[in-house]
Order: structure tokens, then C-alpha cells, then sequence
């Protein structure tokens, strides 16, 4: 009797076995299907994105070349390749793709010299329809009596027009964009750096035609004005693209301070004291100490460090400033963010705004000893206004938008990090894990 149950068990076993296979089977079906239905999805999403390239395999990608413009290793955005074109004639890159009513075109630029008379444009980005030429709007920028502007350095049948803020500057990398709209009546066109937008309108103009042609590069009209740029990075798409992520770091592991740019007072890599592996950077600020870094000029920039207290500013009113984010050449914006001594209560805040007075959060407080990250964002909105935010172990504890009237605010591409803007007797801090981003970096964990 008792033989009988292996054989009534190895029926279960075969009966159980089926229905795994058929659950298996099922499984497969239902997986395929999803998929079928998952894959065009994901196509679809993609299809916003027209086309892209980083000039890593020479022009391979695009439909033709004008001029003589050449991929070089000598800069490069993202990768090691990017386009150079040295024009005082036309040097380009063209692609043709399906006919769309909106088209954004992005690319990084850098500039070796600039539109050297009055009057004179180098133009480096064209969005157009290849039916008729309308529209057709060419990007660039212009001097205008001897200011630098962004702008619609042509037009067919249309003025050119040029942004009176922010000007564009040399040795640095730009995240240009131009887009192009159909309207009812004609076509919107729109100009865009790191994502925010510094120019646009919209222009009346009979026979529009989906836009399909794309060219990329450094031409003008000027003869004789020989204009050197690199550039990489084009993503053409059907929605506004955007910078990509880019960041710099420094954990002070070297031992020196040579990854910086500038050095103020006599700051100390210590190896006794870290956040992250072994050393870090000691502040005893009975003078002003700090570090400074020079970045690709951005609209919006978060800085971010570890910070550790050894004493706080002892007297009522005291201040200790450790972050800084600027202009070029301090250009405004700048946004100091440190601690406060506020009748015995030490308070995380602004220690100093260009337009704006320093203010402080009630909580949270911090304490001595204890590894604090501390991120700065800055975001430079228009000609006058920038927003501010301050990070504590990655929660957000003030913000305000500042207005600033003592002329042009700039892009952000200093960063200034250590003990400074000390307004009591000496007081001491660890910098660790410095990481300057054009976007929120957010707290990380001890690695
Ligand atoms: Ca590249
Ligand atoms: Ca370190």
C-alpha cells in the first residue's frame, strides 16, 4: 500500500509540473504581448529626440559639409572629439530629417575670438524649412558697438534681433538652443541658454513649411573676420533639450590644493580629519581662507561640500561664511551661505546677497563636531533677478528670489568654498567632498 504513494505523489508531481509549464507558457505569452505594446511606447517617447551627435566619428552622421571644418581633440564638451571651424567663410555641418511644425536644435559653443567690429555677426546654428525657405532662422551672435549679444542673425524677408542680456564671452563652453514654431499666421522663434530662455517673438509670414533642415557650425557675412568655435553635442528634438548634466569635484585626497584656482589666506589639506577617505581641508579663519574654482559658465549652479564645525562664531551677531557662488570676475550674483551666532543660536543662512540682505533659518541649528552637507543652489532668472536656496543634509531650509538693480546680473562660474566674510573673533571648519553642478546634487552617503 505504502508503494502506491510514491507513484500517486510522482502523479501530483506530474500534475503540478504541467501547471508550472502552462504558468510558464502563460507567463511568456503575457510577457510578449506586454512588451509588443511596451516597445512602440518607447519608440514613441523616443521620437522626440530627431537626431543627436558629439562629433566623436567625424561627420559621419550628418548629410554634408560646407567650408573646411574639422573634428579636433583639442576641446571637447562630452567625449574627446568636438567640430572646429576657423571662418571667415562658411564652415558647417547639414542634416535633413522629416518635416515637423516644431523643431528645437541644442549645441555646447565655444568661442576662441569673437565678431571683432561693429556690426559684425558669426552665425552658428539654423533651423529651416527647405520648401521655399520659410522659415528659416539662423542663430548667432552679433557686435553691436562693440557689445556681444545673442541673437536671429538673419531672417528671410525679416530684421535680425538680438538680446540686449547676457552677453557671451570667450573660453567658455555655452549651451546654445533655438527653437522654431509654426503658428497660424507664420512661425515663433525662440532662443535659449542653458535652458532658459533669453530671447523670443513670434513673426508673420505667408507659404510656412514644416521645418526639416537643420545646419551647424560658424559662418557669416563679415569677410575678414576670422572667428575660431568648437562645437559639440547637437541634439536636435521636438521639445526644448536643455543642458546636459555636467559637474566638477575635490575631496582635497591629492594633498595640495593644485585642482584649484585660487587660494586665499593659508588654508590646510589636514589627514586627520575627513567626511570621505582621508583628508580634507582646514579652515582657522583668524583671516579669511578659502579656495576658489573657475567653471563653464551656467544660469543655474548648485555648490555643494561637507562642513564641520570646530568652534562658531562666539560673539552675538558673529558670522562665519563657507560657501560662495558668483559671476565671472565676481560679476553679480553672489550668494555667500554660512552659520550665524543669533543671541547664543546658531542658525544655517544667507551671509551675504548681492541685493539683498543677509537672513537666516530659525531651524535646523547645527552642532559642533558633526558633518553637515551643505548645498547652495543659485539660479540666475533674468537681467535683475536670481533665486536662491539652501540645502542641509538635503532638505531645503530657506529660500528667496532677490532683485538686483546695480546693473546686469551675469551666469555663475565662480566658486569660492572655506572660512570666510568672518565677522568675530577666530573660528574654525572641515571642508570635505566639494562638488560645484549645474544641477541639484543632493546629500550622498559617506563612501
Ligand atoms: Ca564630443
Ligand atoms: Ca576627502
Amino acid at each position: 500500500m505504502e508503494a502506491q504513494i510514491p507513484s500517486i505523489n510522482k502523479k501530483k508531481n506530474l500534475t503540478a509540473r504541467g501547471k508550472i509549464l502552462a504558468g510558464l507558457a502563460l507567463a511568456l505569452v503575457a510577457l510578449i504581448i506586454i512588451m509588443l505594446i511596451i516597445i512602440p511606447l518607447l519608440l514613441n517617447l523616443g521620437l522626440t529626440t530627431i537626431f543627436s551627435d558629439g562629433f566623436e566619428a567625424g561627420f559621419s552622421k550628418w548629410d554634408s559639409v560646407e567650408g573646411d571644418p574639422y573634428t579636433t581633440t583639442y576641446t571637447a564638451h562630452h567625449g574627446t572629439h568636438a567640430m572646429q571651424t576657423t571662418t571667415d567663410q562658411l564652415e558647417r555641418v547639414h542634416k535633413t530629417f522629416t518635416g515637423r511644425p516644431s523643431v528645437n536644435v541644442r549645441a555646447y559653443i565655444e568661442f576662441a575670438n569673437m565678431p571683432r567690429a561693429d556690426g559684425n555677426v558669426i552665425s552658428i546654428l539654423e533651423l529651416d524649412s527647405g520648401i521655399g525657405n520659410q522659415p528659416n532662422v539662423i542663430a548667432g551672435v552679433k557686435n553691436d558697438s562693440g557689445v556681444l549679444k545673442w541673437g536671429f542673425t538673419h531672417i528671410v524677408g525679416g530684421a535680425p534681433k538680438f538680446a540686449s542680456w547676457p552677453h557671451p564671452d570667450i573660453a567658455s563652453w555655452y549651451c546654445i538652443e533655438l527653437r522654431v514654431a509654426l503658428t497660424a499666421d507664420g512661425y515663433y522663434r525662440e532662443l535659449l541658454l542653458d535652458g532658459r530662455q533669453i530671447l523670443n517673438d513670434t513673426y508673420t509670414s505667408a507659404n510656412c513649411h514644416n521645418l526639416d533642415e537643420v545646419f551647424v557650425g560658424g559662418w557669416d557675412k563679415t569677410p575678414g573676420d576670422s572667428i575660431t568655435t568648437w562645437t559639440d553635442c547637437v541634439v536636435v528634438a521636438e521639445t526644448v533639450i536643455g543642458p546636459e548634466h555636467s559637474s566638477w569635484s575635490n575631496g582635497f585626497e591629492s594633498g595640495e590644493m593644485s585642482a584649484w584656482d585660487g587660494i586665499q589666506g593659508s588654508p590646510i589639506v589636514v589627514s586627520d580629519m575627513a567626511y570621505q577617505s582621508n583628508r580634507s581641508l582646514w579652515c582657522s579663519t583668524t583671516e579669511d581662507q578659502y579656495v576658489t574654482k573657475l567653471y563653464n559658465s551656467t544660469m543655474s549652479a548648485d555648490a555643494m561640500v561637507y562642513v564641520r564645525f570646530d568652534s562658531f562664531p562666539p560673539t552675538d551677531g558673529g558670522i562665519l561664511s563657507i560657501l560662495d557662488l558668483h559671476g565671472s570676475s565676481d560679476a553679480p550674483p553672489s550668494v555667500a551661505v554660512g552659520v550665524k551666532n543669533d543671541s547664543g543660536t546658531i542658525k544655517w543662512g544667507f551671509t551675504y546677497q548681492d541685493g539683498r540682505g543677509k537672513s537666516f533659518a530659525d531651524t535646523p541649528n547645527p552642532v559642533l563636531r558633526t558633518w553637515y552637507s551643505l548645498e547652495l543652489n543659485v539660479t540666475v532668472l533674468d537681467s535683475h533677478h536670481y533665486y536662491a536656496e539652501i540645502f542641509v543634509d538635503g532638505s531645503s531650509v530657506l529660500n528667496e528670489t532677490a532683485s538686483y538693480s546695480l546693473g546686469d546680473l551675469h551666469p555663475l562660474n565662480g566658486l569660492l568654498v572655506g572660512g570666510f566674510n568672518k565677522q568675530s573673533s577666530a573660528v574654525g571648519d572641515w571642508i570635505d567632498c566639494v562638488v560645484v553642478a549645474n544641477y541639484h546634487v543632493g546629500s550622498k552617503k559617506r563612501g
